[in-house]
């Protein structure tokens, strides 16, 4: 099984490197490209060192490719990359809503994957987040109506992003101004109802992204999604308060029993204990954390939780590697190197 990366020295590529490494996924070989800027650099993986090289033209010889470039990279190469062959694991929004394109979260919709034609979606990482909480509530007690208020991390925006936030707190701290050039303003002490671009209806990008992506994981067109999608000064785990609506009534007990079945999911609820879903626990975990569970004040029978998952690996990279497990598990992905 030859498996390659394209994108591996951003944020998700190195998230990518060390989810592999304690994957099931049998990796023979793994191959690693960036822009050529990175060409020659080296990066760790199984104990040893191996090395990056400019992202070609056309195909990769590799049975999986993890793409986490950015979207103009993968609708440029993927479509030469599945020519080539290989099964692309699209960490970007390029193909995301493409009909011919499953959008999966294993937990969720592990079987939409076994439908690709080359290419399958990973989620925006906001979405993927709120959907492993939300789907087994949806399953059991039908979701109607779903509003949702994010406090997404720097590492959204990349690398980049958190280099931004960790430099303009230095900066700030010693009295020096910050100049914001990743975020729209200064992102230390500061939050921002800001994350990609405004829409015509007011929305951004990043919140309709959730409203679509969600409602094709969850293979419902008819659910109503309205979200405020919000950058605070965090490394790398995003949170969400999350309202619903349900179509039949759940008590926070029934709720917190079934999340507690649930998979990808770890119920942190213990408010009196002072224990409840925030970026400090969840981040570097698999699970995403779920918690403050509660009879909706508005929706009577709905329920109102927060929920905190690490961007880069359940948002990301972890999501992207559990696709490529899941093929393998149902016998869906050959690699060349058999044994
Ligand atoms: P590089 O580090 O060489 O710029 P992040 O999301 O953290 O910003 O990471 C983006 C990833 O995409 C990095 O690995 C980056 O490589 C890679 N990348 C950026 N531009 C290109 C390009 N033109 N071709 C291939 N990879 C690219
Ligand atoms: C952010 N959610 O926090 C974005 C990053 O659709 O893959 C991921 C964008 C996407 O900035």
């Amino acid at each position: 099984m030859r498996v390659a990366i394209v994108g591996a020295t951003g944020a998700v590529g190195h998230e990518l490197l060390r989810v592999l490494e304690g994957s099931t996924l049998k990796t023979d070989d793994l191959l690693l490209y960036a822009s050529p800027r990175s060409a020659g650099t080296t990066l760790p993986f199984g104990g040893r060192e191996l090395t990056v090289q400019a992202t070609p033209e056309g195909s990769i010889d590799a049975d999986v490719i993890l793409a986490s470039a950015g979207g103009s990279i993968s609708k440029a190469l993927a479509p030469a990359w599945v020519a080539g062959g290989s099964v692309v694991i699209d960490n970007s929004s390029a193909f995301r809503l493409d009909p011919d394109v499953p959008l999966v979260v294993p937990e969720v919709n592990g079987a939409a994957a076994l439908r690709h034609r080359g290419i399958i979606a990973n989620p925006n990482c906001t979405t993927a987040i709120a959907a492993v909480a939300v789907a087994p509530l949806h399953r059991a007690f039908g979701v109607r109506r779903m509003i949702v208020s994010t406090y997404q991390a720097t590492s959204g925006a990349g690398q980049k992003g958190i280099e931004e936030l960790l430099a303009q707190t230095h900066r700030v701290l010693h009295d020096q101004p910050a100049q914001a050039e990743v975020f729209a303003h200064p992102i230390p002490f500061n939050v921002i109802p800001h994350i990609d671009t405004f829409g015509e209806n007011g929305y951004t990008r990043e919140e309709m992204k959730v409203v679509w992506e969600t409602r094709k994981i969850l293979g419902d067109d008819a659910l109503q999604i309205s979200c405020t999608a919000v950058r605070i000064p965090t490394l790398r785990t995003h949170a969400e308060a999350i309202t619903l609506e349900l179509e039949r009534p759940a008590t926070p007990d029934e709720a917190r029993e079934l999340l507690r079945q649930a998979a990808g999911v770890e119920v942190r609820d213990d408010p009196a204990g002072k224990l409840y879903p925030m970026p400090l626990t969840a981040t570097g975990k698999y699970d995403v954390e779920v918690g403050r569970i509660r009879s909706s004040l508005v929706f009577e029978g709905g329920l109102d939780l927060f929920v905190a998952g690490d961007q880069l690996l359940k948002g990301a990279a972890l999501n992207a590697v559990q696709i490529a497990e899941y093929l393998q598990a149902q016998g869906a992905l050959r690699g060349r190197v058999q044994g």
